[in-house]
């Protein structure tokens, strides 16, 4: 039978991989080629992406990967590199928990009122949305100089390429595209004085988005032409394009360093409610629209374990396990919890404040922090069903965080419905499902998640006990 070969870069905010998915009429198989840290640099003007270490490391992955039929490129949201007239980088892309966006939100309102840009965009507010970091950029020498503007697996791919786009899953997380008309949004470019001409033309996930240039053939070791595809390139597009679903009664969870967790739509919700919940409606495959909410996610725990020396994950979860359930939690929703640093002490002092035991040993905080998240995905998708009249009989979780059984089940507990965990390389999946849909091998978006349904080992974590005991939690919280 056919079969044929799809490299996947997917650049997750704590790790980047190159996976090749190998895509027949009916198998799918996905091996990693290559993974490497994805660690931000703090230099004295701030935060930055190491951007030309993922680079290398694009390219080491691509070479491990070998001979492949088409490349495509997805990465975590919202954040660009700059480009000056020669086409050349300017400076370290900037990554999205710098400070330099504290209190640019205000500004931006003053102008145009958070009403009217969520009923313009659709877009949840977040203070790291391209909106801000460009209203926060303004002035600056560098976007002075600045001809193009691309997000970060569009620059990947330009790199790759040289030809440049705007791919627009990813761009609907600019806070600059209209949801409805999925183009751009003119209206509110032009009030905040943002130049819509930084960025070039968009393009669907599918589109042919040029072929390996010579030189990277060459440093490879590929044999030409090798196309690059356009994907859903944000991770979390391609993510829930590889949810595993059967019809459209279900969550999903995409769980990383974020835990995205909502519903996918065929039309965004553009109610004030919506907007006071902060739910966001990003653009996905096919028409379809992603309404979510953005959750801390295992960033807690990763930022914890950093600052505990790196202890062995494993034998910290079944500790989690085993300490009490429901103790201590705080609201993993909160941009409190958003810049590195001092995690355990930052847990410690919101339990305190907000009455509750405070958690001291890693055991104690680790299972704070699952419990806190499995009742933030608990509320987001109470919150997702009712305001988009969207009822749900199950809950798919995807991502890194499959591999946590404990988040997984309680996760199940907390929403009261069965889980079904996996595939943990998401991203790299729907990556793939795409070049191959492309490439004409898979059908649509439904064909591509029975097939995933058929080849990918999935977990199922029924709903324990009572969730009565996750509202009196979720009361602590907000007294709701
Ligand atoms: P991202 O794409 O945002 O970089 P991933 O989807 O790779 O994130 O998920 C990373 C998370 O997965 C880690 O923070 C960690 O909590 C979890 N994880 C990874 N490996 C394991 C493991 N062996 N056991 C439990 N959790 C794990
Ligand atoms: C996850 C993600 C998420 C965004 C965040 C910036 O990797 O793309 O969807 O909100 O990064």
């Amino acid at each position: 039978a056919l079969v044929k070969s799809y490299a996947a870069v997917d650049l997750g905010a704590s790790s980047g991989r190159v996976m090749v998915g190998r895509v027949g009429p009916d198998s799918l198989e996905l091996t990693e080629a290559h993974r490497f840290p994805n660690r931000p640099v703090r230099v004295p003007e701030g935060l930055r992406w190491d951007i030309l270490s993922l680079y290398g490391g694009v390219l080491d992955g691509l070479k491990a990967a070998g001979q492949v039929d088409s490349v495509g490129i997805d990465s975590w949201a919202v954040d660009y590199g700059l480009l000056d007239a020669d086409g050349a980088l300017l400076g370290n892309p900037v990554h999205y928990r710098d400070a330099r966006t504290e209190g640019v939100a205000e500004k931006v309102w003053a102008t145009v009122p958070a009403e009217q840009l969520y009923a313009a965009t659709g877009l949840q507010y977040a203070p790291f949305n391209t909106l801000y970091q460009l209203v926060a950029a303004r002035g600056t020498a560098q976007l002075g100089h600045a001809e193009r503007l691309l997000l970060i697996p569009d620059l990947m791919s330009y790199w790759l390429t040289g030809e440049q786009g705007t791919e627009l899953t990813n761009a609907s997380t600019t806070q600059l595209i209209d949801p409805r008309t999925r183009g751009w949004s003119h209206e509110v470019a032009s009030r905040l004085g943002v130049d819509l001409g930084l960025f070039a033309p968009l393009r669907q996930p599918g589109d042919p988005a040029g072929v390996l240039r010579p030189e990277v053939l060459e440093e490879t070791g590929l044999r030409g032409p090798v196309p690059v595809t356009a994907v859903g390139s944000h991770d979390t597009a391609s993510a829930v394009a590889a949810v595993p679903a059967d019809g459209e009664r279900f969550a999903y969870i995409c769980t990383g360093t974020w835990s995205l967790a909502g519903l996918e739509l065929d039309a965004p919700v553009l109610t004030e409610e919506s907007r006071a919940a902060n739910f966001t409606n990003e653009l996905g495959l096919d028409g379809s629209v992603r309404y979510l909410r953005n959750i801390m996610g295992l960033w807690l725990l990763q930022e914890c374990v950093r600052a505990w020396g790196e202890p062995e994950l494993g034998s910290l979860l079944l500790e989690a396990a085993n300490a009490p359930a429901l103790r201590s939690v705080v609201d993993a929703g909160d941009a409190a919890f958003l810049a590195p640093g001092r995690m355990p002490e930052r847990i410690a002092e919101a339990c305190r404040a907000s009455g509750q035991p405070v958690p001291a040993s890693p055991a104690e905080i680790t299972r704070c922090i699952l419990d806190s998240l499995a009742l933030a995905h608990r509320r987001a998708i109470e919150d997702a069903q009712r305001l988009a009249g969207h009822p749900v009989d199950v809950v798919h979780v995807v991502g890194g965080g499959t591999r946590n059984a404990l988040l997984c089940q309680l996760t199940a507990d907390a929403c009261g419905l069965p889980v079904v965990a996996g595939p943990t390389e998401a991203a790299a999946l729907g990556n793939v499902l795409v070049q191959a849909r492309a490439h004409g091998l898979v059908g649509d978006l439904a064909s591509g998640r029975h097939l995933l349904t058929r080849t990918q080992p999935l977990t199922r974590y029924e709903p324990r006990g009572d969730t009565a005991r996750w509202r009196e939690a979720q009361a602590r919280l907000t007294g709701r």
